[in-house]
């Protein structure tokens, strides 16, 4: 694995580090991604599970998809990349974390005041009335309803189509401005408003690294690329910013 000097260097003076996070750096602890060949996406049509559309017109088979990830999300661990991610807190003087993930798994490896932009999968609550549903969904086979009105309970993610949180995005907007170091971790940068990040990062002077096995429509437009997956290349990172090399 090659993590040249010159970029631990720059990664070692950085005081305002910011990482976003995609379905990549799940990868490695068993969560299928959405676009990689095995992908979520070349099984199922993300319009047709993801979105308001899809769910009310197939309420039960998209809620026995969340569940069905749900389980998973439930027998997987966090992986190495995300106890790193959690380490950088404790490392730079300002540090961020911006996620798209839904499955909670940053908190999990420790990692505090996570911006999730795209929501959790965890939570639930009523499509009318947005009053939360505090059973446990994994017993519910079909969608289950609202006590107060009726309406039917929907996972706390963003759909398609579907406006991010406000506040999270401007929160992660902003830190994207200010950011002096802003890796772009495990994701495929074709969802937006968040693929814009990384870009904004980079127009208001940071330094972009991406880290990815694969190229990315963004990889031309940023610093450094390193082309290894994120639960192997952190941990070095770590490594080598930890010791005086
Ligand atoms: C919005 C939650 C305003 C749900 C998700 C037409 C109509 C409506 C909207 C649009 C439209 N055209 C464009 C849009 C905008 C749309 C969009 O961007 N569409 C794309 C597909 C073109 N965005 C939206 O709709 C957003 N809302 O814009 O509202 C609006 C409203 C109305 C009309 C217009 C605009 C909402 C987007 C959020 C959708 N919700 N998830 C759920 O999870 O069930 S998106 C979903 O994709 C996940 O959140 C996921 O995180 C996200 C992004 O994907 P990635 O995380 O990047 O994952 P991916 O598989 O793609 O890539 C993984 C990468 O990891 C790969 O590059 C792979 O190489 C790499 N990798 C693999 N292994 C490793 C690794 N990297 C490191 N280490 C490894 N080991
Ligand atoms: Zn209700």
């Amino acid at each position: 694995m090659e993590i040249s000097n010159e970029l631990i260097g720059i990664i070692k003076k950085s005081k305002n580090v910011v990482v976003l996070t995609g379905a990549g750096v799940s990868a490695e602890s068993g969560i299928s991604t959405f676009r990689d060949p095995d992908g979520l996406w070349t099984k199922f049509n993300p319009m047709e599970l993801a979105s308001m559309d899809g769910f009310i017109s197939n309420p039960d088979l998209v809620w026995e998809w969340y569940n069905y990830r749900r389980k998973i999300v439930h027998e997987v661990e966090p992986n190495p990349g995300h106890y790193a991610i959690a380490e950088m807190e404790n490392i730079f003087p300002k540090f961020t974390l911006i996620t798209q993930n839904v499955d909670r798994l940053h908190q999990r490896a420790g990692s505090h005041n996570v911006i999730e932009l795209h929501g959790n999968i965890m939570d639930n609550y009523c499509k009318d009335c947005k009053t939360p549903f505090e059973d446990d969904p994994l017993a519910e086979l079909h969608v289950p309803r609202c006590r107060k009105c009726g309406g039917m309970i929907r996972p706390a993610v963003v759909w398609f189509g579907e406006m991010l949180p406000r506040l999270e995005l401007a929160k992660a907007d902003e830190s994207a401005k200010q950011a002096d170091l802003f890796f772009s971790i495990g994701t495929s940068a074709e969802v937006y408003p968040a693929a814009n990040l990384p870009i904004t990062a980079k127009e208001y002077g940071a330094f972009v690294v991406e880290i990815n096995p694969n190229k990315t429509s963004i990889t031309k437009y940023l610093d450094y690329f390193l082309p290894y997956p994120s639960g192997q290349v952190l941990p070095e990172i770590l490594k080598k910013i930890n010791t005086n090399i």
